[in-house]
């Protein structure tokens, strides 16, 4: 690892040295809703990789995951001597080599893409307002009309998709990269009791429901490490009426 000034370069192998996997570097599943799209995108499509779960520390996280990623967030993917972060760019890296990851037909992938991207760039007040907390329960304050909203438009997209492509999934009958991307939102709607619309209505479920899901539920629960800042922000998103978390 080499310093420069108050930060040190990230720490991936050289260029050219093999990594025989993937390596996903995430952080707590608790609370880390990008780190879990393409740790569930992975596992639902049954590609291997090694997982590294580094938790929270105390304090401000960027130093210590500036170790293993570029930006000093995750999730961050490292493969044959390179780094790869940002959840939207893991997908595109890993369906250069996996064309299952999108959708085959043309109409679904455009569809598919728009709305990951409005995903990732979108969302904002359900971003906020609703963090992503599997392991408890809130009865939420009143939505804010930023929070409806995007809640409208969530239900407008995922009813669009659904109609449009036959379902069960967004893009239709198979789990693609837009399915994982909208899979925190089946957390939040489970720990905030957000309800949908028309075939909407069972997504959320649909997505809980899946094997890999529920191994991310099973472990996230597991977790006793608790960070202030994102249970300050559930805090402020309404009263919790349960925490089903383990405790230390
Ligand atoms: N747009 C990024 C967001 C990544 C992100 O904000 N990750 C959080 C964890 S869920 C993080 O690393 N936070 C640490 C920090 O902000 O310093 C992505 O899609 O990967």
């Amino acid at each position: 690892m080499v310093g420069i000034g108050i930060v040190q370069l990230c720490d991936v192998p050289e260029p050219g040295t093999q990594e025989l996997t993937y390596t996903l570097h995430i952080t707590n599943k608790n609370y880390t809703s990008w780190s879990l799209r393409p740790w569930v995108l992975l596992k639902t499509l049954d590609i291997p990789f090694t997982e590294n779960l580094v938790p929270l520390p105390d304090g401000p996280s960027f130093e210590l995951f500036r170790t293993f990623s570029p930006n000093g967030r995750v999730p961050c993917l490292t493969h044959e001597g390179r780094a790869v972060w940002d959840s939207l760019a893991i997908i595109e890296y890993l369906a250069e080599r996996h064309p299952e990851i999108w959708p085959r037909d043309v109409d679904a992938r455009a569809w598919a893409r728009s709305a990951c991207a409005e995903m990732h760039s979108s969302f904002t007040a359900l971003r906020n307002d609703c963090p992503m907390n599997c392991g408890i329960r809130v009865a939420p304050h009143p939505f804010s009309e930023a929070l409806r909203r995007d809640l409208f438009r969530l239900n407008d997209l995922w009813n669009d998709g659904l109609n449009r492509f036959g379902g069960p999934f967004l893009a239709g009958e198979r789990f693609t990269a837009v399915d994982a991307f909208f899979s925190a939102v089946a957390f939040r709607a489970q720990t905030y009791g957000l309800v949908f619309e028309g075939k909407a209505k069972a997504y959320p479920q649909l997505l809980l429901d899946l094997p890999a899901m529920r191994e991310w539920y099973e472990a996230a629960l597991k977790e006793t490490w608790r960070e202030e800042n994102h249970e300050a922000d559930c805090i402020a998103a309404g009263a919790i009426t349960a925490d089903l978390r383990a405790r230390a």
